[in-house]
């Protein structure tokens, strides 16, 4: 593989983080807040798929292939599907008048970027161009039109695709055939004219049938393994089917693994060729964890079968999906944020394919030098105007923590309105959590867990690193520290210098 022109991507994670003053002054800090690309010693997915013998792919829109998307999509992924300009309405909106523009922008980064291409589609129902649908055709004339636009399209970018969905979504939910202008047109035999089509016109490429909710077992799968199996059966070209992958929060079939091992026993590759996961906004702490266990398994569905190809996300950012556009107040869909930042998922991929550095989450956050604790802030839940946060301290050290609290400033005017298990006091900005009389040690490893219920406006952007985060309190804050356990007992934790000092 040739270097990445683009170089490898820039700083993520920015040291956004709460401070813990544990038993006086003990500060700690936790990861959070990514605010970029990702940095030198994050993970690099393309790099880690490659490792494990696949790819991993982001479908794209070709006006937005400049600036970050573009470093992004370059560095992160090395196959690429054109989101919209491939399709029939996009490459030839009158009859005989072709528009390759966006078609070749694709294709032209993808080779400045040693990236595979995801050829994206040739024969659906959608995105037709209305001199098609609008015509009155014989099945023949139907049938030609339709071979020709494939010997069109295949042969303009003949060795320059590695894959093609062919076929878009030919089914319906119970597995029979979807009555699209194809099928009632020209019957089920449109579907292996297509394919001959196709590989007349490439013979290297892989020709795929491609479709949604087919990615656990059930009546549509079903539908799609009984043709991919009758059409290997009269030696029509197939090499892959295409499972997309539109999935929501919580809800990776627990067969999928099993699905794809099925098809690829019939003798065909497969890929996830539309992955995103989508949930109701706004998006709390809890439910991008699970996304990114969600990401994690579907990725691990795939690493599992060895004759799956790769992944491809339909989108990297959730500034560029389809998901708000059709689904009523849902998004959060793909791996980074609309502001570029990676989300959970984004390490959830990365950890299935091999991953073994800082998760880079909520629930992973990095330890403090200082004081050998993490603390975890987690909103739980989020409504219009409160939500509920749960904070974890960890003692990550050999020693016991005895007495501790945790302070933190809020960036957007959220305000405490009623804690458990911790005593929890704000003022102005501030916050400060100061362990009950039953949970003030945290054992060597232990940890211990408080929560709150807030208020908020606006926004809940989660609180930032102080500057004095990382270090010893300043002296004008210390008499608000409560030295040792709520009984006045001094702290008994070797190697802390912060309350040495204090
Ligand atoms: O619908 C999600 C995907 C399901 N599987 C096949 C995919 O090809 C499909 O992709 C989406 C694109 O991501 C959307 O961007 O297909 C949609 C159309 O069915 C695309 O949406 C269309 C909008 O509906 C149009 O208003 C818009 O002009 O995108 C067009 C180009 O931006």
């Amino acid at each position: 593989m040739k270097p990445h022109p683009s170089g490898r991507p820039r700083g993520i994670r920015g040291a956004a983080a709460l401070g813990l003053a544990a038993a006086g002054a003990l500060l700690v800090g936790l990861a959070a807040t990514p605010s970029g690309a990702a940095d030198a010693a994050g993970p690099v997915l393309r790099d880690l798929a490659q490792a494990q013998g696949k790819y991993y792919g982001t479908a794209v829109t070709a006006s937005k292939l400049n600036g970050t998307y573009a470093d992004i999509a370059g560095s992160q992924f090395n196959s690429i599907t054109p989101g919209n300009e491939m399709k029939w309405e996009s490459v030839e909106p009158s009859r005989g008048t072709y528009n390759w523009s966006g078609a070749d922008a694709v294709v032209n980064f993808a080779q400045a970027h040693d990236m595979e291409v995801r050829g994206h589609t040739l024969v659906w129902h959608s995105q037709l161009p209305g001199w098609l649908t609008g015509g009155s055709w014989t099945a023949d004339q139907l049938r030609t039109l339709m071979t020709d636009h494939i010997t069109t399209e295949v042969g303009r970018y003949q060795g320059k695709i590695t894959h093609w969905d062919v076929v878009n979504e030919p089914f319906n939910e119970d597995g029979t055939f979807r009555q699209s202008l194809w099928y009632t047109k020209l019957g089920p035999s449109y579907i292996a004219d297509a394919l001959r089509a196709a590989r007349a016109a490439d013979p290297d490429a892989k020709l795929y049938l491609n479709d949604y909710n087919t990615d656990g077992t059930g009546a549509k799968s079903d539908g799609m393994y009984n043709l991919v199996k009758s059409l290997k059966a009269q030696g029509v070209p197939i090499d892959g089917v295409g499972f997309q992958g539109h999935l929501i929060l919580g809800q990776v079939p627990s067969t999928m693994k099993a699905n794809l091992q099925r098809f690829a026993d019939l003798g065909v590759d497969v890929a996830v060729t539309e992955l995103d996961i989508r949930m109701t906004l706004p998006a709390t702490d809890a439910e991008l964890a699970q996304q990114k266990a969600d990401y994690r398994a579907v990725t691990d569905a795939c690493v599992a079968v060895s004759r799956c190809r790769g992944v491809t996300v339909w989108g990297f950012t959730d500034s560029d999906s389809w998901i708000p556009d059709v689904f009523d107040g849902q998004g959060a869909a793909t791996p980074y944020d609309e502001g570029y930042r990676p989300k959970p998922a984004y390490y959830g991929i990365a950890e299935s394919l091999g991953w073994t550095g800082d998760g880079g989450d909520p629930g992973d956050p990095d330890p403090d030098p200082t004081t050998g604790c993490t603390v975890g802030y987690t909103v739980t839940s989020q409504w219009n105007t409160g939500f509920t946060a749960n904070v974890t301290v960890k003692n990550t050290g050999s020693s016991p923590v005895n007495g501790w609290q945790v302070a933190w400033a809020y960036p957007s005017g959220q305000r405490v309105t009623s804690g458990w298990n911790a005593t929890v006091t704000q003022s102005g900005a501030q916050v400060t959590a100061a362990n009950a009389p039953y949970n003030a040690t945290i054992g060597a490893g232990g940890s211990v867990s408080f929560g709150f219920n807030g208020t908020w406006s606006g926004a809940t952007p989660r609180p930032p690193r102080s500057p004095s985060t990382a270090r010893p309190a300043p002296r004008a804050e210390r008499p608000a520290v409560r030295l040792g356990g709520p009984d006045g007992t001094p702290p008994r934790r070797p190697g802390d210098r912060a309350w040495k000092s204090a």
